[in-house]
């Protein structure tokens, strides 16, 4: 074998030994840096390749030693640049590499309030222009706030276990049927003046249909202070009702009873589909009903020590459903409770 072979092999075996210490002292810090690494000892020019290429100079019965030199030196160097890779993710920064930060992001798609909610704030916001505070109060209430401090008897069927859900019995507690109990709470507090409304959620022991549910949203209203007479409580209405409805929208009130008020009325609007001409909507009588109201009953004030003879006081209660349901045309209240975005998403 040629000497002067030799002595190459042996400068090639030393040269090795020192790229693998700079192999092994290679830091990075950044993704350049990796790709410095990579193209250095690993590209097409690298050195891994060239120092592979000696491989045909050396003579033939050397080819096998020197190959497993070559080959463990290649290993080497490849597993290196796996390890620098990975340690380099690990900080994190790979995203650097793999991202392209100007993309635009993912869209988050904008939901819209639930129909209930806009007709709820349009109620709320009309009322506070004629000075109504809004007030709230718990959905679990005793039996005096919903029914007894209100003038519903011991025997009236409203607080039958087939209209009103019990929690518990004796004492009751219960799921409130209306908001007037948050009423009762205000009076129960405060002395008149009081002129508040209270929307909220109202429970009721109903099969739920169409035109049913086991619950459903009130806005009541309330105005006690000397000198309030049925002429405000109509004014007050109508207001409400031009400003929801329009201005050419009329209004009629018809005698009811409920055991709160003394007189009680229901009010009717004129039909907001034909204007009053008559058509499916109003059954061809030009009116649909709207809400239930009336003169604070006497009883009432005495039960909140509010004096009967020096003040006076109108009340009000409606569905927010029914309203929802003249403005928008929804015609099944199930939809209100069913999360259907294909419903949601028309409300905007
Ligand atoms: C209806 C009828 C009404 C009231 C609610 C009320 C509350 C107090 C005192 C007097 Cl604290 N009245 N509320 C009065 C008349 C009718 O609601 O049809 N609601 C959906």
């Amino acid at each position: 074998m040629n000497l002067l072979y030799l002595r190459s092999m042996e400068e090639l075996l030393k040269q090795i030994e020192v790229y693998k210490q700079e192999i092994a002292a290679y830091e990075i810090s950044t993704a350049d840096e990796l790709e410095n690494f990579r193209i250095k000892f690993l590209g097409t020019k690298g050195i891994v390749k060239s120092v592979m290429s000696e491989m045909k100079n050396v003579p033939l019965e050397n080819k096998k030693e020197f190959g497993l030199i070559l080959n463990a030196f290649k290993t080497y160097t490849e597993e290196r640049f796996e390890r620098l890779k990975e340690s380099f993710s690990l900080n994190g920064q790979q995203t650097a590499v793999d991202i392209d930060w100007s993309l635009p992001g993912d869209p988050v798609p904008v939901g819209t309030r639930h129909p209930l909610s806009i007709v709820r704030n349009q109620m709320v916001f009309i009322f506070k222009c004629l000075g109504f505070a809004v007030a709230e109060g718990p959905e679990i209430e005793d039996d005096w706030h919903n029914f007894t401090a209100l003038n519903l008897p011991e025997n009236h069927p409203a607080r039958d276990m087939q209209d009103t859900f019990y929690l518990n019995k004796n004492p009751d507690y219960l799921l409130r049927t209306h908001t007037s109990s948050v009423q009762a709470r205000v009076m129960e507090k405060q002395k008149p003046p009081i002129r508040v409304i209270c929307p909220g959620r109202v429970y009721r022991n109903e099969t739920i249909s169409a035109r049913a549910h086991c619950f459903f949203h009130q806005v009541e209203g309330l105005y006690v202070d000397e000198n309030v007479s049925f002429a405000d409580l109509k004014q007050t209405l109508y207001f409400f009702v031009k400003e929801m409805f329009g201005k050419d929208a009329k209004i009629r009130f018809r005698p009811s009873y409920f055991p709160f008020t003394e007189p009680s009325a229901e009010m009717d609007i004129s039909c907001t589909v034909c204007g009053g001409k008559g058509c499916s909507l109003c059954k061809y009588t030009g009116w649909v009903e709207i809400l239930g109201c009336g003169m604070v009953h006497p009883k009432l004030l005495e039960n909140f020590k509010i004096d009967p003879g020096k003040y006076t006081g109108f009340a009000f209660g409606m569905g927010v459903e029914r309203i929802c349901q003249l403005k928008f045309r929804v015609n099944d209240l199930r939809l209100y409770s069913q999360n259907d975005i294909r419903f949601l998403r028309q409300f905007t």
